[in-house]
């Protein structure tokens, strides 16, 4: 493992969490200071690259002046009024999102794994009050690899043990099936019993692992046919992330339900939300589920502009085209070249690159390590994964330009 040579002015902020902060995480060792589009700065000064997005929160870029503009503005009025009375801003956002994504209604939380909470209850609502599901009996469908949140509920459906050891017992209800395979979609779907089949449409924790063309619409169809609802946890993939609006965009199909979060707010405050036609949403009626911040008028705010970014930087299309010249760049240079990049793969700019490595990832960090001294900022998952995910208003020359550190940097081991 590289030392990490960190400079007294970093090492001051590392000493603060690591002496008063709880112990859940192991960062990389910078210091971000400041966040403008694709770039941050650490406590020195230094500009990196920001090339994981605070795990595709930042899709707008950091800061973006327009979503800071309507947090300024919204702030400067009304910023929670709870859902016990109306506001001025919720209704707007509600039509504006419906209609953005094509859905009847919208259920407004603030964290993504709040988004997944609220699905999995309104599936089960669904599944007894549609379906005719006996009370208690509604099984939900993961498949393996699945990471939505750090919850129980989310926890629950997880194959991963570091998700999973020490924190039982577990929900019940839930039944894991492998990712990309149909046949066993086929086989699960055949119990009755059965609301939900919830799935990321590509699997961003596990590794950004990208399911064969066409898996998505026919387990799509599959759940059709045997009126499961499919839920699309679109959560890292949503929001032009992976060269669509969302990911399931790219096979033609809409989501019974859509969990959408994080760049649902340009990075800028927890904002998600859960989208369905009239016949699920309206399973929940009032007083059955909400949240204290869900809906407010600052998180409209702020989400309806973000959205608007989205549109009017064309922030799709950019992913679309620039994630091919990066896998055709990481492609025929490092797989074609390095021992160490065994493959590359991703959509849009949702990308990884696969590294040969020991079990416990020690290259794969190195590489980060040397990256960061090199300017550019990337983490490995899951040990030897590093996954490449810049802000989606980067351009071509910038990209190309990363596209070059990297190369440099693995080329170098
Ligand atoms: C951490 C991971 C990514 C998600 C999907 C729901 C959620 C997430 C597909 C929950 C959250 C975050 C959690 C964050 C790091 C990051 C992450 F490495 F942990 F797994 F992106 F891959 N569905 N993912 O990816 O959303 O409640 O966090 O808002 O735990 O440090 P959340």
């Amino acid at each position: 493992m590289i030392q990490e040579k960190t400079t007294a002015a970093s090492a001051k902020y590392m000493e603060l969490e690591d002496k008063y902060g709880a112990h859940n995480y192991h960062p990389l060792p910078v210091v971000l200071t400041r966040g403008e589009g694709v770039n941050v700065w650490d406590a020195d000064g230094k500009q990196y690259f920001d090339f994981l997005s605070a795990y595709s929160a930042v899709n707008q870029g950091h800061c973006h002046p327009r979503i800071l503009n309507a947090l300024q503005e919204q702030s400067k009025k009304l910023t929670l009024t709870s859902r016990a009375f109306y506001n001025d801003v919720l209704g707007p956002y509600e039509k504006f999102i419906t209609n953005y994504f094509g859905y009847d209604k919208v259920l407004p939380m603030n964290t993504g794994v709040e988004g997944g909470e609220t699905a999995v209850k309104l599936c089960r609502k669904w599944g007894y009050e549609v379906k005719g599901i006996p009370t208690n009996q509604a099984k939900i469908i993961f498949v393996t690899g699945n990471f939505w949140g750090r919850t129980l509920a989310a926890i629950s459906s997880s194959s991963d043990p570091s998700s999973t050891k020490g924190f039982g017992p577990y929900m019940p209800g839930y039944e894991l099936i492998p990712y990309n395979n149909l046949e066993a979609l086929e086989e699960a779907v055949k119990d009755p019993n059965v609301a939900g089949f919830m799935v990321e449409p590509i699997q961003g924790e596990a590794g950004v692992v990208v399911p064969d063309e066409g898996y998505l619409s026919k387990a799509y169809e599959i759940c059709r046919k045997n009126n499961v609802l499919f839920i699309a946890d679109e959560v890292q993939t949503g929001i032009a992330r992976t060269g669509k609006l969302v990911c399931c965009d790219h096979e033609n199909f809409k989501p019974d339900i859509l969990i959408l979060g994080k760049a649902l707010s340009g990075g800028v405050f927890p904002v998600s939300a859960v989208l369905a036609r009239d016949e699920i949403m309206l399973a929940i009626k009032p007083g059955e589920h909400g949240s204290t911040f869900g809906g407010n008028p600052l998180a409209c705010a702020v989400a309806m502009e973000a959205l608007k970014v989205v549109e009017d930087e064309k922030l799709s299309e950019n992913a679309e085209k620039l994630g091919i010249v990066f896998r055709d760049y990481m492609q025929k240079q490092l797989v074609d070249k390095s021992d160490y990049v065994t493959l590359t793969r991703g959509k849009g700019l949702l990308n990884a690159v696969v590294i040969d490595d020991d079990e416990d990832g020690h290259v794969a960090w190195d590489i980060c390590m040397k990256l960061r001294d090199n300017g550019l900022l990337a983490k490995p998952t899951h040990g030897n994964i590093i996954r490449f995910a810049p802000p989606l208003v980067i351009t071509e020359s910038q990209l190309l330009e990363c596209c070059s550190i990297i190369e440099k940097t693995i080329l170098s081991f």
